[in-house]
């Protein structure tokens, strides 16, 4: 087990502006913690067989741009992370190999398009379920991992790396509070009471409505992750009151400031 190695690791993500890094060791894929779990070959030992260790990090989503959504602020928000997070995961598994640890990073997401999607809706790879195996987050009952700084405002990104490197603990914590607002106020009705993964999104509808928002240039949709009460997020930005979102007159100044940036840029 390489401690010095993780603490170069942890250096590293700091100095790259990295908050959110974890470890999970890939036998870790092989003791399903809850059914049905992702199949064998969806295992990082499955596509790279010569990893021993997964490196996830996770990257925030900005509040206030995120809460404008459908737009093109939330789009350019969305566009910037994922970039960022391909090249820090491309980054950090060359940093390994320099080091004598072959490594390679899986892409944040991992398909064509939206047809693709639609024809076929599951990645070679699922960060979220690496986020969780990590010690990340926990998942909440809108399908995504839930974390205690950013809720479920945060995107993840892994490096597979045969470095054995020390994994760190689970979240047992349970984040989500049910409340149920990204399930009444999902526009695609793709999500159900019930917790991951037998609530699972309704994955055509929701693909669908983001294949619509596409169409106009404003896609993704992100309304589950809005209106999520939990996270440090919303302190920091002073939204603690999730019910804001609401249909309503409350928050006339922001609602105003929202139909504003949704005015501009889209089609
Ligand atoms: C496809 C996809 C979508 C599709 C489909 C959504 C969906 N509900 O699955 C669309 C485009 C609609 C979408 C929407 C969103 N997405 Co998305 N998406 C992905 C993507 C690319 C792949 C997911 C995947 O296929 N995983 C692999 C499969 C195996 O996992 P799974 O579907 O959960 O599998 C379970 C079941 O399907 C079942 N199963 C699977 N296969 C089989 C086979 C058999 C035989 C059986 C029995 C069962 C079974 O068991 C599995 C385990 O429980 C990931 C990126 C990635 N590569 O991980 C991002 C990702 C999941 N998305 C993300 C986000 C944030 C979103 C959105 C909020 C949009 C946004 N960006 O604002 C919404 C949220 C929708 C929601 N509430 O679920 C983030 C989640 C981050 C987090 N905090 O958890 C990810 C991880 C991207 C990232 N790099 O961060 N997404």
């Amino acid at each position: 087990m390489s401690e010095e190695l993780k603490r170069a690791l942890q250096e590293r993500c700091r100095s790259m502006e990295i908050p959110l890094l974890g470890v999970a060791s890939v036998d870790r894929w092989a003791s399903p913690p809850f059914e049905p779990w992702v199949p064998e070959e969806f295992w990082p030992q499955s596509i790279y067989p010569e990893a021993r260790s997964v490196v996830v990090i996770g990257l925030p989503i900005s509040l206030p741009a995120l809460e404008t959504s459908p737009s093109i602020w939330y789009r350019e928000m969305y566009r910037t992370v994922n970039i960022l997070l391909d090249q820090y995961t491309y980054r950090l598994a060359n940093f390994l190999n320099e080091r004598g640890c072959p490594s390679v990073f899986a892409p944040r997401d991992g398909y064509a398009d939206l047809k693709a999607l639609l024809e076929n809706p599951i990645a070679f790879f699922s960060h979220r379920h690496a986020a969780y195996l990590a010690g990340l987050g926990t998942f909440g009952v809108n399908n995504v991992l839930l974390t205690p700084d950013y809720g479920p405002r945060v995107r993840f990104g892994s490096v597979f790396t045969s470095a054995e490197l020390p994994p760190d603990p689970l979240m047992v914590e349970d984040l989500c509070t049910r409340c149920m607002r990204c399930v009444r106020m999902c526009p695609a009705r793709a999500l159900d009471e019930g917790d991951y993964p037998q609530g699972l999104t309704d994955k055509s509808a929701c693909t669908a409505y983001s294949a619509e928002l596409n169409r106009r240039g404003i896609s993704p949709c992100g309304v589950c992750i809005k209106v999520c009460p939990v996270g440090a997020d919303r302190e920091l930005y002073d939204r603690k009151d999730a019910s804001i979102y609401a249909k309503g007159e409350r928050a006339p100044a922001l609602r105003r400031a929202w139909e504003h940036v949704r005015d501009y840029g889209g089609r």
